[in-house]
């Protein structure tokens, strides 16, 4: 299974009203509802672009940040890990996301797992990166050890391996694959003691290009990479440097400048999947 190689891309359906009232670790200037739902429309836009079938899950006004599904679900080929969120106000957004994946499972040939001991263990899908090698999970506020067991007892052939995030909400908003075997990690004490952890503790520690990324702001190091096609946030200004590293079919920005006020990244708003079969039946 390529590990950057999908069909299906698992999305919101659309940014639900209450997104203002999203979760977020500081105080932040008000949302726009209208540049976020474009942000989003953008992104959607630029998945189906770029050849993916979006499943979309249906949002709810209840969930302000149900926008955020990637740390709903975690999916490795046509496996699908279905997470137990840190945050409890978020823990119900599960439901919709398991709903729908249960809808198109059999068409996709999709095998759908759950996080057993949803009492203890927690875990967020932006605090999990596959690097085509290992699955590295950010030990953070929203996800603990026994999370990260359910994860490899779900992953069971994948190697699994930790790092302790002391900044910023997941690991995942402090780095990202730019492209096979290449880490695009912020330059900053959180990123350096990430890369760090992972240059000790990671078997694959030789195979991975890490690249610094000097940025004041949040989410910069965190893009979406598949297909051979790069995402990008737009307000980065260094980014085309970065592009030179990699000979990508393509390279999108998609502005985050409204999700990124509640601690939202590019990766945060999909769940990238392979499915068994391929089908022709999605509303797409
Ligand atoms: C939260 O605090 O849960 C949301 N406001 C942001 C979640 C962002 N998730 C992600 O980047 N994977």
């Amino acid at each position: 299974m390529e590990p950057f190689t999908h069909e299906y891309a698992l999305v919101c359906r659309r940014v639900p009203a209450s997104l203002v009232d999203g979760l977020s670790m500081d105080e932040h200037e008000p949302i726009d509802l209208t540049k976020a739902t474009q942000s989003h429309e953008a992104y959607k836009t630029c998945l189906r672009e770029n050849g993916l079938k979006l499943i979309e899950v249906d949002f709810d006004d209840s969930y302000p940040d149900c926008v955020f599904v990637e740390d709903l679900a975690v999916a490795v080929g046509n496996r699908i890990f279905l997470t137990n969120p840190g945050a409890e106000s978020r823990r119900g957004e599960v439901d919709a996301v398991r709903h729908r994946l249960h809808e198109v499972s059999a068409e996709l040939g999709l095998d759908i797992v759950e996080c057993g001991n949803r009492g203890e263990a927690f875990i967020d899908g932006g605090d999990v990166c596959n690097t085509g090698r290992e699955i590295l999970v950010g030990l953070t506020t929203r996800t603990n050890a026994k999370g990260v067991d359910e994860l490899q007892a779900a992953f069971p052939d994948i190697a699994v391996a930790t790092c302790k995030v002391s900044a910023g909400l997941h690991l995942k908003s402090l780095m990202t694959m730019l492209c096979p075997d290449t880490i695009l990690i912020e330059d900053s004490e959180s990123g350096r003691a990430v890369r760090d952890e992972i240059l000790t503790k990671s078997p694959f520690a030789e195979n991975y290009r890490f690249v610094l990324m000097a940025t004041t702001q949040p989410c910069h190091a965190n893009v979406v990479y598949f297909n051979d096609v790069v995402v990008y946030p737009p307000a980065y200004i260094g980014f085309d440097e970065l592009l030179k590293l990699h000979t990508f079919k393509g390279a999108h920005g998609v502005d985050t400048e409204e999700f990124a006020k509640i601690d939202g990244c590019l990766t945060c708003l999909s769940v990238l999947f392979s499915g068994k079969r391929k089908t022709e039946k999605l509303n797409n």
